[in-house]
This record gives structure tokens, C-alpha cells and sequence, in this order.
């Protein structure tokens, strides 16, 4: 069998572990494995040649580490043309060997002429903007190069494994799909919570995944197949490509300080040969496992086959941590970020200004948007270059897909490139040169389309025209191979002003096209109205009578209670809505019946979170809101708020929101970044008015740093700021400083004064280390140290001199540290 027919057949056998088995052969901790394709390339052909013998089909090349990134491009070259070297070797050394280990299993995937060579790829070991440095072009550069050194070395395969961000993983495939033909094998790395590092979960990754063309997709690494198995079965439910496992030898432990895996061969095989009924038809083992692993999978599973991959109908977008499906319940698609007939937003994009864009999908999302739509041509801008920007921007701070709307093909190629998830796209229609330019974009980058019911002729005036396109749409679509789960139709909402019978045809043309064609179908409702008094009641009943009719999804104004009245009343009338709760919880946000009168304080104002109240800038930053954080905080400190107050009943607490909102796996890495970045704007704003309206006079020297290994420094800065604040000259410096670095700068400045500052349980240790390294060699230089993990009690146990758990704290120990008084924490 080919390495396709056999990888959609399966069983289809992978390797086991290097890296354990390298240092059994005196690989050193800290040493590169795949240098060791140029230094003892006998060691690694024995075992691949031991995984050939024991039954893997597919051997991957010792390639994992190898990137731009790590080496020079001919170092690259030279190690990956090593290791394939290696493998091959490896192949004809096992020729003889007969691919499985009993006579009575002879079922597929044993016969020892399928033994296949795989590119092994893996992390860059950077993030990806916005929560890295590295460029997603650039990313797919570093990719591209090493695929194309690979498929000239003759690998049968691109494996690309272990990714735990889902932006760096389409980068990896893209490269891999722009530069071979080979068949491409994507596998994640997921924790114990069923997420990757960045959010993504299961069903998201599939969705985008499969969208790029990967030819499987699957889980390793990480955790043990009995803890991986729920995760593979989410694949087996989501997928329409084959699914593959290769789990670890269970959770690494570490025993007489050696790394030791407690998962044997014969429970490893048993738990994943379970999943085989289910649909899985690839594996192999990850960290721990040996050749004997494999050996026993292979006896595990036998002569079972599984079932064939069945197509999954289900209609999906999806952002990196949230899947949508579009068919069963009606979705809100946010029609607020389009600037037609807004002229506000429109001023906002010609003036590059995101925050009012960020600010709308927030709020959209707040009232009900499941899908965001995004438009921004606007004359006088690069709608590429914007919508790409845009694209970037909204999926930094909201997890809802989105709808990239635009009838350039250029902008949307750029958005959909850096999209990361399954977006929807909108729009195409029955134009041959509309469908030439945008089915292309949506086979290579996937997507769900929507489709307009117009063609060269325009608009057709019945139904019976409009699913006629419908279905020249769906035939040109097929010569793509875009299915049809994948495309759901807009039958055009005309407006009822200008044509009595506009509504009738168009429900018609909507009914008739699910019926018909199966598909599911979305409306813009609001054009209904046009021209029309008192347009949301209109609206709001067309809404109703559509999604009667069977829309699956309507591009509305969420933050118009008639309109989002009519999407939840429907809901709750078709037994969607146990108990009336989301009906109720609607009910609660609608303005109250008797009149409320406001605070004196401004207190009703606050409580609505209003713009330009505290209230809106703790909003801000736990929303990640950059730019409104900082202007917010400027308009409150110019109202004569002061700074430090703002910081302690704003920022602080909305951090600590965010902090907990981390904890419980309720937001992921990605948010916590931007509120941290939104924080750090407003904070900045707080500095630059301290600098201007500090007036103490000159006090004695303070060193401030933040702990080695340690990066979170907002709560220095803030001890800094106020200690400046207080007349004390500070010397920050910055974050992850090393115990040397602090005591050079103590003994240089020669500083009466330090303070610490550490935010982990793990970097807390450096600190004891620092504080240690500057009593034994600055014993004139008292150490104050906090941050959120420290106590008063741990602070006198690693000897600190005070421990302060505020900012004022810091600036009354340093007071009393100036005046000569003795440390007492
Ligand atoms: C913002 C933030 C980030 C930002 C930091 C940006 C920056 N420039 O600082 C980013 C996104 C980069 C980040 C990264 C990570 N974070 Co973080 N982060 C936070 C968060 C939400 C807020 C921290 C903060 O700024 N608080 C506000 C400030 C003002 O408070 P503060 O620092 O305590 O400072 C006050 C006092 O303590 C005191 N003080 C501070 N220093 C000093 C010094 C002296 C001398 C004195 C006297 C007083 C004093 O005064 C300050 C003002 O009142 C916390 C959760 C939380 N609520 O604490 C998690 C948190 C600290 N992070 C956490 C984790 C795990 C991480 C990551 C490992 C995540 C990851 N998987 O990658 C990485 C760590 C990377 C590293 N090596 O450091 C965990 C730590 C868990 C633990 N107990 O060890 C927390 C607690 C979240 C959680 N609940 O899980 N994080």
C-alpha cells in the first residue's frame, strides 16, 4: 500500500522516543540530539532501525530540533541530510526483518515493504506575536526552509509535532503545504485541561487544521495515552481526516534524580489499541516509550482494523479557543464593525485609531455576538494592509471567530493568512470572476463561505432564480473540492420600502435553498428596514419570521434589545432555552421600567460601566483594551483622580481579575498578555502626571529589580514610581535580573537601599539567593522585598530586612532604611 492508502487505512505505526533512549547511550543533559546525527549517526540508525524491527511503519528522521532559529541554514542542511542518511540506512538494514512480530497477525500495515521515512518537525522554542517576538511570515519562512530540505532528502512524509500554539502550528503547515506535495501529519501538544498552551481546544484545532489541508491530525507528547484518550476521542468526533495518537510512557517523574516514565508497554498498548474500534488509525509513542512499546501496540492491536474516516457534516468556524456551529441553533453575527453608513468608525479606520474597532467587538460580544463580522474598506485606506491589522488586533482580545468581509481578494488573502482559526468568509457569489478569485483562497486556507444569490445578471427578482445560483455556486465549488458543509447561503435581505413582495421572496429563496441544497443559510436583516420610521421593530419581526423559515445565522446589531429580544424569544419558543434562563438573564440587562436616579457620586453611571469612568478602565484592562485603557486613564487623571489611587482600586484589582480568570483556565496566555500590556498603558499615564506634579526634594538611593527568571515587573514599576515619587533616586533594573547583576549595581551606586520584587513560587528562590549574595557582600545595603507570592514570614526566613506588601510599604521601609534604622521584617 502507498504511505496514503495506508495512513486513511490504519493500522498505521509510528516510532516511539529518541531522546530517553539517546541519553541511555550517553546523550548529555543539555546536549542537542540532533547533533548526534553528525557525530554518531551509527547510534542513531540503530534506533531507528530498532522501531523498523519492531513494527513502525512510519520512522520520523532526527530532525526535531532542527531550526532556522537554533542554527545556520547549512548547519540546518547538513543535520536533516544526516539524519535522513540515518533512517534510510536504518530501512535497508531492517529490510530482512518482517515488519511484525506473530504469524497470526498479518493484518494491514505488516508487510515490510511499508516502511516510510518522515520529516520530523517541531516548536521554534519562541512565541509567536502578539505573545512573542517572532512574525508569523517569518515563522512560516523558517518552516518553508527546512520542508524544502527535507522533501529534497526524499522524506515519504512532513511530520510536524509537540506544537502547543495554534498560530505557530499553521505556520509550520502552511509552510509545509506552499513548499512539498508530500502528505503532511500535524500533531498537538495538549495539557491536562484539554487545551494547548495558548487556549486552543480540540474541535478549534481540526476545524483549522483540516481547513489547511492537513492530511491527519492528532495529539502527543505531554501526558499518558489512559489521560490523552478523551482528547483523541474530541478528534475522532470533529475530524474527517484520519486521527493519530502517540502519547508519552505516562508523566515523567523524577526518581534518585533520574526522569523516569511509569507507564508500561502492556498497559500503554492496551489503552490506545482500545481506541482503535473507535476510529483511530495512527500511533506511536512519544517521551519514554522504546521500541518494545511499539512492539507490544502492534501485538495489542492485532489483526483489528478501524473504522473507515466518515466525513463529519458539520458546518463549523472557529477562533483559536472557541468553535461555532452554524445549523442547529441561530447565531449572532455582530454586523458593528462595517463602517457603511457609520461615519464614526469609518473616521476611526481612515485615523488608524483600533481602539474604537477593538471597543465595538468587545461590546458586541458582551451583548450575545457568537461570530464577529469585519469589514473595513473605507476610501483612502489599504483594506489589506487593515484588514490584516484588524484581524490581528480583534483575535489578541476576543475569542469569538471571525467574519472577514470584503470583496477584495487581496485583503482577504492577507487576513485569512494570519487568521488563526477557521474563519468565516464572506463573501462570494455566482460572478465567475468573483468565484475564480475566492474559491482558490478558500481551498488552500479553508473557511466556511458565505454566499451571495447574485450573479452577472444581479439580483434575481424570485426564488426559483436565486437557488438556481445557489446551485451553480455549489457545482463550481465541488471542482475545488469545497464541500458543501463548508458554504451556507445568503439569499439577500431587499428592502420592503422599495418592493412590497422584497421580504416574501427572499424567506422564499431561503426555505427553498435549505431544503434544496441542504445548506445552511445567513441574512443580513437590517437592510429590511431601509428607508423606513422606527426600523428595529421592522427588523426585529423579519428576524423572527426568518429564523421560523430556518436561517441558521443573522448579521444584526446585538446591542439592539428589539433585535436580540427577537433572536432569544425565538429561542426560548423553540425549546431551545432550558428553563427560560437565557431569556431571563436577557431580560435583566433591558433599562429598568421605573426611572433609577443617580448617585450624587455618579454612582448609576459607574455601575454601567460608562465610558470615562473608573469603571470603563477596569473594563478596559481586563478586556485588554491598550489603547482605551490608556486614554481613559488619562481623562480620569486629568479630572484630579489621583494616580495611586487609580492604580490601587482600578488596575490592581482588574489585574487581580484576570490573574484568577488565568488560574481557573478561564482566559489563556494570549489575554493575560494584553491586560497586562492595557495595564501597563494606563499605568504610564499615571507616570507621566507624577513626573509632572512631584515636587519632594532628593532623598538617599534605592536599587529596584525584579527576580532572576522572573518577568512581571508592573508591580516594581509601580513601587519605583512611588518611591520617586517620595524624593528617592531609583535605579531600576528592569526584570529577570541575576543576584550578580542586583549586587554590581548596589556595590557600584554604593545604595543603602535595595528592593526586590518576585510574583512566582519559582523565582521566589532566586530572591532568598539575591538577598543572601548582597548581606554577605554589601552589608551596608538593606533588602526589602515583595510581590504577590511573598509573605512577611517567607521574608524573614530568607533574612530580608523588610517586607513590604504595598507600594507605600516600600517608601516607608525605605524611609526608615535611610534614617539608619534596623530592618525588622
Ligand atoms: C500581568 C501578569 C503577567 C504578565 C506580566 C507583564 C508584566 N510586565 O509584568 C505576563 C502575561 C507577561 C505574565 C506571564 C506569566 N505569568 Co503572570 N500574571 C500576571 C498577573 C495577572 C498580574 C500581576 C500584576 O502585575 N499584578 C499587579 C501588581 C501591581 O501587583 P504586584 O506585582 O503584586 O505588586 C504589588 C505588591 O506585591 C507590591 N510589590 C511588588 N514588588 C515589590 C517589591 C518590593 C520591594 C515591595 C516592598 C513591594 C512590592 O507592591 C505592588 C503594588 O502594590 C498575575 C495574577 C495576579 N493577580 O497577581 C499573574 C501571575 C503572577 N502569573 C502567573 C504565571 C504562572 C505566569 C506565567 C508562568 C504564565 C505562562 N504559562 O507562561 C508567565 C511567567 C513568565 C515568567 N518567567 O515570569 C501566576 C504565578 C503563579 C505562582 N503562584 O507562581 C499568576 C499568579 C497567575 C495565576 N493565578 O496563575 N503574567
Amino acid at each position: 500500500m502507498s504511505f496514503s492508502e495506508l495512513m486513511k487505512t490504519g493500522p498505521f505505526f509510528l516510532d516511539g522516543g529518541m531522546g530517553s533512549l539517546l541519553q541511555a547511550e550517553g546523550l548529555q543533559p543539555g546536549e542537542a540530539p540532533e547533533i548526534w546525527n553528525l557525530t554518531h549517526p551509527e547510534k542513531i540508525t540503530a534506533i531507528h532501525r530498532a522501531y523498523y524491527e519492531a513494527g513502525s511503519n512510519l520512522v520520523m528522521a532526527n530532525t526535531f530540533g532542527v531550526h532556522p532559529l537554533r542554527y545556520p541554514p547549512d548547519e540546518c542542511e547538513r543535520m536533516i541530510r544526516a539524519a535522513v542518511d540515518c533512517v534510510k540506512k536504518a530501512r535497508e538494514e531492517s529490510a530482512e526483518s518482517p515488519g511484525c512480530v506473530r504469524d497470526d497477525i498479518r493484518g494491514v500495515g505488516n508487510d515490510p515493504e511499508e516502511k516510510f521515512i518522515g520529516l520530523d518537525m517541531g516548536p521554534c522554542g519562541k512565541l509567536l506575536k502578539p505573545l512573542g517576538t517572532v512574525d508569523f511570515e517569518e515563522a512560516v519562512g523558517y518552516y518553508a526552509q527546512i520542508v524544502r530540505m527535507g522533501a529534497a532528502c526524499g522524506v515519504d512524509c512532513i511530520f510536524i509535532e509537540t506544537m502547543n500554539d495554534s498560530q505557530e502550528t499553521r505556520a509550520a503547515l502552511l509552510a509545509a503545504k506552499e513548499n512539498c506535495d508530500l502528505p503532511v501529519l500535524v500533531s498537538n501538544a495538549y495539557g491536562s485541561d484539554g487545551k494547548l498552551m495558548t487556549g486552543a481546544s480540540p474541535e478549534s484545532m481540526v476545524a483549522m487544521l483540516e481547513g489547511l489541508g492537513a492530511d491527519a491530525v492528532g495529539v502527543n507528547c505531554s501526558l499518558g495515552p489512559e489521560a490523552l484518550a478523551p482528547i483523541v476521542e474530541r478528534y475522532l468526533a470533529a475530524a474527517s481526516v484520519p486521527v493519530l495518537m502517540k502519547p508519552n510512557a505516562g508523566l515523567p517523574e523524577v526518581k534518585d534524580g533520574k526522569t523516569v516514565y511509569t507507564v508500561m508497554p502492556d498497559a500503554f498498548s492496551a489503552q490506545i489499541a482500545a481506541l482503535v474500534p473507535k476510529g483511530l488509525r495512527i500511533m506511536g509513542g512519544c517521551c519514554g516509550t522504546t521500541p518494545a512499546y511499539i512492539r507490544a501496540l502492534k501485538e495489542a492491536v492485532g489483526n483489528s482494523v478501524p473504522p473507515p474516516v466518515a466525513p463529519k457534516r458539520r458546518t463549523v468556524v472557529a477562533s483559536r479557543s472557541r468553535t461555532v456551529e452554524l445549523g442547529k441553533d441561530p447565531v449572532i453575527i455582530g454586523e458593528r464593525i462595517n463602517p457603511t453608513g457609520k461615519k464614526r468608525l469609518r473616521q476611526a479606520l481612515q485615523d488608524g485609531d483600533m481602539a474604537y474597532l477593538l471597543n465595538e467587538a468587545i461590546a458586541q460580544e458582551e451583548h450575545g455576538a457568537q461570530v464577529l463580522d469585519v469589514n473595513v474598506g473605507t476610501p483612502g485606506i489599504d483594506e489589506a494592509e487593515m484588514l490584516c491589522r484588524a484581524v490581528e488586533e480583534l483575535q489578541a482580545i476576543t475569542d469569538l471567530p471571525l467574519q472577514l468581509d470584503t470583496a477584495d481578494p487581496a485583503a482577504m488573502e492577507k487576513g485569512l493568512r494570519i487568521y488563526n482559526g477557521k474563519a468565516m468568509i464572506n463573501s462570494v457569489n455566482g460572478k465567475q470572476e468573483v468565484m475564480d478569485a475566492v474559491f482558490p483562497l478558500v481551498k488552500k486556507y479553508g473557511g466556511t463561505l458565505v454566499a451571495l444569490t447574485l450573479d452577472e445578471a444581479g439580483i434575481p427578482q424570485t426564488a426559483e432564480g436565486r437557488l438556481a445560483i445557489a446551485e451553480r455556486i455549489l457545482a463550481e465549488a465541488e471542482k475545488y473540492g469545497i464541500g458543501r458543509k463548508d458554504i451556507l447561503f445568503d439569499p439577500l435581505t431587499m428592502t420592503v420600502s422599495a418592493d412590497a413582495s422584497a421580504a416574501r421572496v427572499t424567506l422564499d429563496a431561503l426555505r427553498m435553498i435549505r431544503e434544496k441544497t441542504g445548506c445552511g443559510t445567513v441574512l443580513g436583516v437590517s437592510n429590511v428596514s431601509f428607508g423606513l420610521p422606527a426600523r428595529e421593530v421592522l427588523g426585529s419581526v423579519f428576524l423572527t419570521m426568518a429564523l421560523h423559515t430556518g436561517l441558521s445565522a443573522a448579521i444584526m446589531n446585538p446591542l439592539s434589545d428589539a433585535m436580540r429580544g427577537a433572536m432569544v424569544s425565538y429561542r426560548t419558543l423553540t425549546e431551545r432555552d432550558a428553563n427560560c434562563g437565557d431569556y431571563i438573564r436577557f431580560a435583566d440587562t433591558l433599562p429598568a421600567r421605573t426611572p433609577v436616579t443617580a448617585s450624587p457620586a455618579g454612582g448609576a453611571a459607574k455601575a454601567a460601566g460608562a465610558e470615562g469612568t473608573p469603571q470603563g478602565l477596569r473594563r478596559a484592562v481586563v478586556k485588554g483594551l491598550c489603547g482605551e485603557a490608556g486614554r481613559l486613564a488619562k481623562e480620569t487623571l486629568a479630572s484630579g483622580r489621583d494616580g495611586l489611587d487609580l492604580i490601587r482600586q482600578e488596575i490592581i484589582p482588574a489585574l487581580d481579575e484576570v490573574g484568577k480568570g488565568f488560574e481557573e483556565k478561564r482566559i489563556y496566555l494570549p489575554q493575560l498578555m494584553m491586560s497586562a500590556e492595557a495595564a501597563e498603558s494606563a499605568f504610564r499615564e499615571v507616570k507621566a502626571r507624577s513626573a509632572e506634579t512631584k515636587s519632594r526634594k532628593n532623598r538617599c538611593r534605592v536599587v529596584v529589580a525584579t527576580v532572576k527568571g522572573d518577568v512581571h515587573d508592573i508591580g516594581k514599576n509601580i513601587v519605583k514610581l512611588l518611591l520617586e515619587n517620595y524624593g528617592f533616586e531609583v535605579t531600576d533594573l528592569g526584570k529577570d535580573v541575576p543576584p550578580e547583576t542586583v549586587l554590581a549595581a548596589v556595590e557600584r551606586m554604593h545604595a543603602p537601599v535595595c528592593g526586590l520584587s518576585a510574583l512566582m513560587t519559582t523565582t521566589v528562590p532566586a530572591m532568598a539567593e539575591t538577598v543572601k549574595l548582597i548581606h554577605e557582600k554589601a552589608p551596608w545595603c538593606k533588602v526589602m522585598v515583595g510581590g504577590a507570592v511573598l509573605t512577611e514570614d517567607y521574608a524573614r526566613e530568607i533574612s530580608a530586612d523588610g517586607y513590604g506588601r504595598d507600594a507605600m510599604a516600600a517608601v516607608r521601609l525605605a524611609e526608615r532604611f535611610a534614617e539608619g534604622e534596623e530592618g525588622t521584617p
